[in-house]
Parts: structure tokens; C-alpha cells; sequence
């Protein structure tokens, strides 16, 4: 099977200017922030992985155990009523390395004889890695990547007409927006698809001290602050990454990783903390003029929320952005949760 990848036109901005513009912007604010997707350059990308299989990162172990008990299921219910339309074509958001989709796309497979899957990511690199590993290991694939950044552009989803669409939005990565973004996020992929067409959302649950009681705010915790400092060394990442592109001068070690339980927002939150009074310096460069950042010893620079979401607020979020929730799917122990909903 074919596999082509698909370069949008050059950005306007390049990736340098985009990361200046984001520090200037993100370290001017009071409280100081950061963007996440500055964590994803290629040692972020690799340390991400690595959180993946923490054994206290109990996300992605367990929406792989749903996908497995339940893609026979999923398959059949994004599939039904597509009549004419012939078979499911399989789009991923942010893709990065699709590791968990294959569980997806061998059911395919077996329920239809050959899939098209259209991996959508801003990594090049992992695109590439994607479909390297689907093509040697799923026979049947055909795999259509597309390097986009899917928050900002129109997807470039080259959709067939005569095929239903199943997209896949897994990872828990809509909890990185705020409820704002990620109802935009999700319209923005609603207006390309066709009444009928179908969303998989994955989403991590907050814990209701109900149906998920062993979920607590401590195991929460320890999933955002590993004890081998590997989430600690991805969030640091972003500075090590600030000194490399802009020409900043942040001492690391004179910033700490933290991670907190916000529950009246229902999202984990990651800050670094300034260990020390300190300036810090970023030189001159296509976004803006020099410009320096002064810190206060135990002021942080907010970098990541991570939300977290019962059922009825997947719902909510999925209804405001055009969709309807058909099913859904938990593990036994209620930390995850699976909705597919049908594009109204
Ligand atoms: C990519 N995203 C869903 C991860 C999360 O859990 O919010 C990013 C992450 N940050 C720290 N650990 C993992």
C-alpha cells in the first residue's frame, strides 16, 4: 500500500520566530506561561514517549486496554448506516508516532479488507516514523500523512466523497486546551466533516470519588511528577529549548518542576518554579528586540494544564462543537474514557 506524505505551503512564520513570539508573549504575562507545544521539540518529543510508559503515566496503558477489549465494537458503531458511502477512512489528529492506533486499524482491516488512515501532525519526523511501523506491521493500510498544525489551519483532509470518515482524537491531548480552545478545536474539525461522519475522543476522567474512587488527586499527581524525573526533565526541556533557539540564558538547575491538582478547574497544572531572585536574557532576534525577564525566588511560569473531565462534561464539550454522543467506553476502573459521537 501507497504512502505519501503531503507538505502544507511553508508557514508564514517560521518555527524560530513562532518560538520568540510565544516566549515574548507567554513570559510578559502576569502570571508568566508558556505554550505547551513548545515542549515538542525532537528531546521533548522523545521524553514524552518515555513518560508513555511511566508506570505511574496510567493514561496511554489504559485507553490501549480499551481500544483493545473494544475495537470491534468501535469499528462496527462508526461504520453503521454508511450504506453507499463505502468504507471508514481513518483520520488522526496529532498523530505523533500512532502507536495506539493500530489496535484501531488492524480491526479495520479485518472488518472491511483495507483502510486508508490520514495521520495528521506538525512532527514531520514522527509522521514518518507512523508509517514506517503501520505499513510493516498492518497489511491493508494505506497511510496519507499530512504534516499540519490542525489547531490554526483547516485540516487538509483531502476527504473522498464516497467514504465515511472516522476521526480520531485520542491521548487525552483535547485536555491540553482550555474548554474555550478546545471547543474550537473541535469545530474547526466538525466544519470538514459530513453529517454522519464520526469522532473517537479521548479524554482522562477527574476523579469523582464516586465510580473512580481509587482515582485520587495523589495518583494524579504522581502521573505529572514521576519519581525517575523524567516529566521533570520534559518540562525543563522547554528551557533547555528557549537557550538553544532564542539565545536565552536560563540556568536550569536554578528552576524546579512542579505539578499541582487544580480542582476547581479540574486540571493538573505544570509550573517551573524560580528556585532564586533572577534575571534571565533573550537577545534581539526576528520577533522583537532584547528583552529581559526578571524572576522572584518560588514565582513559576505556568506551562501545561492537563483537564480532566467527567462524562456529562465530554458530552457538553462534544454537543457545543456540532457533535452527538452515540457511545462510549471506560476501563474497569473508570481513569479513561472513549466517546464516539456522530457528527450532526
Ligand atoms: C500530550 N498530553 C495529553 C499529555 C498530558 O497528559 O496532558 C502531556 C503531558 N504532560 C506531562 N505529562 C504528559
Amino acid at each position: 500500500m501507497p504512502s505519501t506524505t503531503f507538505a502544507l505551503d511553508e508557514p508564514v512564520i517560521s518555527t524560530l520566530d513562532a518560538v520568540g513570539y510565544e516566549a515574548r508573549l507567554g513570559l510578559s504575562n502576569n502570571p508568566k506561561t508558556l505554550t505547551p507545544w513548545l515542549f515538542y521539540d525532537e528531546l521533548g518529543s522523545h521524553l514524552f514517549e518515555q513518560i508513555t510508559e511511566l508506570p505511574e503515566y496510567y493514561l496511554t496503558r489504559t485507553e490501549r486496554s480499551i481500544f483493545t477489549a473494544h475495537a470491534d465494537e468501535i469499528l462496527r458503531e462508526a461504520a453503521l448506516g454508511q450504506g453507499p458511502r463505502g468504507k471508514l477512512t481513518l483520520i488522526e489528529l496529532g498523530a505523533g508516532t500512532a502507536t495506539k492506533t493500530g489496535i484501531l486499524l488492524a480491526e479495520a482491516v479485518r472488518q472491511q479488507g483495507s483502510v486508508v488512515y490520514q495521520p495528521v501532525d506538525v512532527s514531520e519526523t514522527a509522521l514518518a516514523e507512523a508509517s514506517e511501523n503501520i505499513l510493516a506491521n498492518i497489511p491493508g493500510v494505506a497511510v496519507r500523512s499530512q504534516v499540519a498544525d490542525y489547531t490554526r489551519e483547516a485540516l487538509p483532509l483531502n476527504r473522498l466523497v464516497e467514504t465515511r470518515t472516522l476521526a480520531l482524537y485520542i491521548g487525552s491531548s483535547i485536555g491540553n486546551f482550555t474548554p474555550e480552545d478546545a471547543k474550537d478545536v473541535l469545530r474547526n474539525l466538525r466544519a470538514q466533516l459530513l453529517p454522519g461522519d464520526t469522532l473517537l475522543l479521548g479524554t482522562d476522567l477527574a476523579p469523582s470519588g464516586g465510580s473512580n474512587a481509587n482515582k485520587t488527586a495523589a495518583m494524579l499527581l504522581a502521573a505529572y511528577d514521576d519519581a525517575a524525573g523524567v516529566t521533570a526533565a520534559f518540562n525543563l526541556n522547554v528551557l533547555t529549548r528557549l537557550n538553544r533557539d532564542l539565545g536565552a540564558d536560563f540556568v536550569l538547575r536554578n528552576f524546579r518542576h512542579r505539578a499541582c491538582w487544580n480542582p476547581t478547574q479540574s486540571r493538573i497544572e505544570m509550573h517551573l518554579e524560580s528556585l532564586a531572585d533572577q534575571r534571565v536574557h533573550i537577545p534581539a532576534n526576528a520577533s522583537g528586540p532584547a528583552f529581559t525577564v526578571d524572576f522572584a525566588q518560588g514565582e513559576s511560569i505556568h506551562t501545561e494544564n492537563s483537564y480532566k473531565f467527567t462524562a456529562p462534561a465530554v458530552e457538553d464539550l462534544l454537543d457545543s462543537a456540532g457533535f452527538k454522543r452515540t457511545n462510549s467506553w471506560q476501563d474497569p476502573q473508570h481513569l479513561f474514557a472513549v466517546t464516539l459521537a456522530a457528527a450532526v
